[in-house]
């Protein structure tokens, strides 16, 4: 596409998004490489490789779309797949597509700048590479740049340490071990049980507790099989098409259409459901009647005493500060029964804060405990995170640090003013949802733009700056309307000093696709497309 390039696309992310980006833009006959810290494909799926990670939305929902022939071939074993599994998966994929020539693995992007003169991006790597790219697609994710929080004395402890988001890639022995977990996030609450099976002592330090329910995982029958291979096509469309990229059925009536006794079996028929069809395929008016949302909380609060037989322990573990909805809710596999097991404690930072780390443990305003090991499920610098600390510099050397000084601005959640050629599919004002889907949306729609571009005979693609302050605008109005509260990290809450802003697009997928429909039949005027002189 230009002489003075060493690649037409420069991908940095191996993760679902990445790897897509990749083999689309390679598909439309751009030379692409593509950039990886880690040392193999999977980015989230790679990092993330803490015992009893898996996904809460269902494998099959969760995959590509975009080769029928890889569909059929991937016989996903559960309804929802542990790590180990996906990260086959995604091996698989590059593997079946010969990617792997195009992926440089252990390069960690240290700075990218835009070279005006040349519509160009200098990107330099943690191997001391340099490479030169026309459009810089940054598929490096929302939950990518683990989040440890500031407690003094975290490097004085003599034990193992590790992060959820970065767990090491040899096998972390907990048996006969006194473990502590800290968090209790979708995270926590996956490695939680699983530690409770092996160590000698686990104390869970709980700052707040989630709304819990079940992720009613199985594996996928020969029947289920026969059924996703029969039928590719409506499946595609509809996760093509559905609102959060899910299969779930939207329920037909509100809480208040049941009496009592319909409700309580609504709510029982939602409680074995799988994963987020609690969301997606509860009450309609779950999330806008107060009222609806309290009878289900209620229901969730119910089941949790049950489960747990302590009753002080129950109560602790049951949320008071939020509603079902407000923050994202995690799905799982014998979380609140650990609690009953002999070698489980709970500790409620809000009632006892932790004070310090110690050399042997964790003080907290209750007093100290001995520890082998810590885990810290403490989260993610959520949606900008990543792209802030690249070393992005834009038109006159803008820092995207400084041009997001007060949190993001985009177009679509793929591009924003001053950083002409530079994309970043599946980051901030991406939305809420399953994941691929929205974000292979926008892969295909930078590919779309991309081929449009090179057919016109363009190398500089810039987003017209009346279409950013509209996108934005629309995601400020949006924000009262849609489920989560401050309290959610997808307003940064989570990161000290970060700036409070939704990080999410809350017009949802259906505002992203009707907005690509528009930019399409308008001929892309939403950008500004131009030529570089002497390119
Ligand atoms: O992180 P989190 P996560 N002292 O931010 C606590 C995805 N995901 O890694 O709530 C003590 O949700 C914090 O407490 P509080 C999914 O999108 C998906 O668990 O701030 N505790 C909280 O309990 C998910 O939402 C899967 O009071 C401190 C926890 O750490 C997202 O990743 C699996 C603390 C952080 O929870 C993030 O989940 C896993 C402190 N100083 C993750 N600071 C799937 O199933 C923080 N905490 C697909």
């Amino acid at each position: 596409m230009g002489s003075n390039v060493d690649v037409d696309v420069l991908v940095v992310g191996a993760g679902i998004t990445g790897i897509h980006q990749l083999y689309r833009a390679r598909e439309a006959g751009f030379s692409v490489q593509l950039l990886e810290a880690g040392d193999g494909p999977g980015g989230t799926w790679f990092w993330n490789r803490y015992p009893g990670a898996r996904f809460d939305s269902e494998s099959y929902s969760y995959a590509y779309l975009f080769s029928k022939e890889l569909w059929e071939e991937w016989e996903w074993q559960e309804h929802f797949a542990g790590q180990p599994e996906i990260e086959r998966y995604l091996n698989h994929v590059v593997d079946k597509f010969d990617l792997r020539r195009d992926m440089r693995f252990g390069a960690r992007v240290t700075s990218a700048s835009y070279d005006e003169a040349t519509a160009t991006w200098k990107v330099r790597t943690s191997d001391s590479k340099a490479i030169t790219a026309r459009f810089l697609v940054a598929a490096t994710g929302i939950l990518s740049v683990p989040f440890f929080p500031d407690v003094p004395g975290r490097d004085d402890f003599r034990g193992e340490q590790h992060h959820t988001g970065l767990w090491p890639s040899t096998p972390v022995d907990f048996a006969d071990k006194r473990v502590a977990v800290v968090g209790t996030g979708s995270s926590g609450v996956q490695i939680i049980p699983v530690i409770a099976q092996e160590a000698a002592a686990l104390t869970v330090y709980q700052r707040t507790p989630n709304w819990c329910t079940p992720l009613n995982n199985a594996p996928i029958t020969d029947d289920q099989q026969a059924w996703l291979r029969a039928d590719f096509a409506a499946i595609k469309e509809t996760l093509d098409t559905s609102p959060a990229g899910f299969l779930h059925q939207m329920h037909d009536r509100k809480a208040a259409e049941d009496d009592e006794r319909q409700r309580h079996q609504f709510f029982e028929k939602m409680w074995a459901s799988p994963g987020f069809s609690k969301l997606t395929s509860n009450y309609t008016d779950l999330f806008f009647d107060a009222d609806t949302n309290a009878q289900w909380c209620e229901f969730v609060a119910d089941k949790v005493r049950s489960l747990v037989h302590e009753t002080a322990v129950a109560d602790k573990l049951i949320p008071k500060d939020h509603r079902f909805g407000e923050k994202r809710p995690p799905f799982v596999t014998g979380y609140y029964e650990s609690f009953n097991q002999p070698n489980v404690s709970l500790v409620d930072l809000s009632e006892t804060p932790i004070v310090r780390v110690t050399e042997a443990g964790i003080e907290t305003t209750a007093g100290s405990r001995e520890f082998d090991l810590i885990v810290w499920a403490t989260g993610f610098d959520f949606g900008t995170g990543a792209l802030l600390r690249m070393g992005i510099q834009g038109r006159d050397g803008l820092a995207l640090a400084d041009h997001w000084a007060d949190g993001p601005t985009t177009f679509l959640g793929v591009q924003t003013e001053g950083f002409p050629n530079f994309f970043f599919p599946g980051g901030p004002h991406a939305a809420a949802g399953n994941n691929p889907r929205y974000n292979g949306d926008q892969v295909d729609f930078i590919t779309d733009l991309l081929v449009h571009a090179r057919d016109h005979g363009y190398d500089l693609i810039e987003v017209d700056p009346a279409a950013e302050q509209a996108w934005v605008a629309m995601i400020e109005r949006n924000v009262a309307r849609q489920s989560f509260t401050e309290k959610s990290y997808y307003f940064g809450t989570n990161v000290p000093g970060k700036p409070r802003r939704f990080l999410l697009n809350s017009g949802g997928r259906p505002k992203l696709h009707k907005e690509i429909a528009k930019i399409k039949s308008n001929d892309y005027k939403a950008f500004r497309l131009s030529t570089v002189q002497g390119s």
